[in-house]
């Protein structure tokens, strides 16, 4: 690319000018030549009074703004990788706004200028940025706070429209900053301020993609390739499985009125927002200003997006926060808990009243059908058996089935040709031990082997690791179908049930 003369000299005069600017202002000092220096603000807007905005960490949320003016808002949000839990024995290392996942809570009033501080930790190990959907202007100040370690960005905005809005990583990759926590909510209230309520609360949804599967104990690390096809293992009220739950449960009395202030950071599953035993009185859908629904029993919250959600509560007990796409509650920690305490009132909920025994008609009939099925699908195995060609061509299907975990897995010690190698692997292929008893060898598989083992007249004297983690009932069975049918072995076909019933048995 060509440059002319002109364009040189303006860029050394803007970098000339960049350097000066930021001479002058003293925390600027260290940070890249790209800063502008301060906003000179007008006289009516320098002389609004400066505050320092209150954050909180979730699931509380800063105090109501009471002044009915606009002023200088000052905040300072630090950005920290730490190494925290995402459910039990699962570590995890977040990345956050202020240490928490969410982020901290800010809160400002429509009109107010914001004067932004980005402060990137000396131990982080990567550049973050901000960007806020409450901002108007590019990339809602992501260029003007890319930060590297160790530095300090600032920028000022005004808070143009009220809501309530997510803010969030937009360094690249951004699905992998935002995937590992760095993500928050700022509420810009409208000039009149919020209706009171008695509790206000914050939660946000998000989901980690970790290499290990929901559970897999350990320091997890993010997986882009889960990321990329949305297959998340955990999908997590507050950053963690039981972020919200027994003693950290959100609460509240009976008679109270509670606002949730609910947001989805992402990076990519939405979130069918329920409390399961009320119904929203009020919701302000998408975070927008307007409470335009009443009644609302499931709120649909998108990506970067948030939804206020408002209730009184009548009765005492427990309601839990779900996502109502319920798999992720129950298998990826969608859970929350609202424990409300006070007086029972048994008109508007009476409890269980009685319990009986209820035998519908319904209930044999259906029975009856499923004795039948069952009965239908032994005599259609029996008929399978009886007939060779079918027979056939079910063992061919399973040991074709069978390669394929052997191929994956088995092929790496006993080699493709099943001829295993001399003093590290014994053979398969036409293996006396191996084909002198079909329980031994599906106990081999599930269990693994060790010590002395004689194939062929050859003893060797290692260790077969044991499968019964690694493979289902059906993968055993297929392949042992496939040793048993290759390299000139064959033998009968192997049934899942046969390797249950061995993977059962106990001594
Ligand atoms: C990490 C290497 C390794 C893997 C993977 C492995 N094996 Fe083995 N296997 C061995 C070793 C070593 C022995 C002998 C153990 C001993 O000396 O006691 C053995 C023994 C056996 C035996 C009994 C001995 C024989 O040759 O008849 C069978 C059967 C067998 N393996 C089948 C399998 C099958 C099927 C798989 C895949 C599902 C598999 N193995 C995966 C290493 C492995
Ligand atoms: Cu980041």
């Amino acid at each position: 690319m060509k440059r002319s003369l002109a364009s040189l000299l303006l860029t050394a005069a803007l970098v000339l000018a960049a350097v000066f600017a930021t001479t002058v202002v003293l925390r600027a000092a260290a940070s890249p030549t790209d800063a502008k220096g301060p906003v000179i603000l007008p006289p009516e807007v320098a002389a609004l009074p400066i505050e320092e905005a209150i954050l909180t960490p979730p699931p509380n949320v800063p105090p109501p703004i009471k002044r009915r003016h606009a002023a200088r808002v000052v905040v300072n949000l630090e950005v920290r990788e730490v190494v925290k839990r995402l459910a039990d024995g699962v570590d995890y290392t977040f990345w956050t706004y202020g240490g928490t996942v969410p982020g901290l809570f800010i809160r400002v009033r429509e009109g107010d200028i914001v004067e932004f501080h980005l402060n990137n930790h000396p131990s982080s190990k990567l550049p973050h940025n901000i960007d806020l959907h409450a901002v108007t202007g590019p990339g809602g100040g992501a260029a003007s706070t890319f930060t590297a370690p160790g530095h300090s960005s600032q920028f000022t905005f005004q808070a143009l429209n009220s809501g309530l809005y997510v803010y969030h990583c937009a360094t690249a990759p951004v699905p992998m900053h935002i995937g590992n926590g760095m993500y928050g909510l700022i509420l810009v209230e409208p000039k009149d301020g919020m209706p009171p309520v008695d509790k206000e609360y914050y939660v946000m949804q998000g989901e980690f993609y970790t290499t290990g599967k929901y559970g897999e104990e350990g320091l997890q690390s993010f997986d882009m390739a889960k990321a990329i096809d949305e297959r998340p293992p955990y999908i997590v009220f507050n950053g963690a499985v039981g972020a919200l739950v027994g003693d950290k449960a959100i609460t509240a009395k009976v008679g109270e009125s509670v606002r949730l202030y609910f947001g989805v950071g992402g990076p990519n599953i939405t979130s069918s927002f329920h409390v399961i035993g009320e119904i929203f009185d009020k919701v302000w859908p998408e975070g927008g200003m307007k409470y335009i629904q009443e009644n609302v029993q499931t709120t649909m919250v998108p990506a970067g997006g948030s939804s206020i959600v408002e209730f009184k509560v009548e009765v005492p007990g427990t309601f839990i926060l779900v996502d109502h796409s319920l798999t992720r509650t129950f298998n990826k920690g969608s859970l929350g808990m609202l424990k409300v305490a006070g007086p029972e009132n048994r008109v508007i909920y009476s409890g269980k009243e009685v319990d009986a025994v209820y035998l519908g008609s319904q209930a044999e009939a259906g029975s009856e059908s499923s004795k039948r099925e069952a009965e239908l699908k032994t005599r259609i195995a029996a008929e399978i058996q009886a007939n060779p060609t079918i027979a056939g061509l079910t063992k061919e299907m399973q040991a074709e089935k069978g390669k394929q975990v052997y191929m994956g897995l088995c092929f790496a010690c006993h080699q493709p040709d099943g001829k295993g190698l001399p003093g590290a692997f014994p053979p398969l292929a036409g293996s006396d031990y191996m084909l002198a008893d079909r329980d031994r060898a599906v106990r081999t598989i599930l269990k693994g082997l060790s010590g002395p083992v004689t194939v062929n007249g050859v003893t060797l004297n290692s260790v077969m690791p044991p499968q019964e983690a690694v493979l289902t009932d059906a993968q055993i069975a297929d392949v042992l179908t496939y040793v048993f049918n290759s390299w000139g072995n064959t033998g009968e076909v192997f049934k899942a049930d046969h390797v249950r019933a061995i993977r059962n048995e106990t001594h």
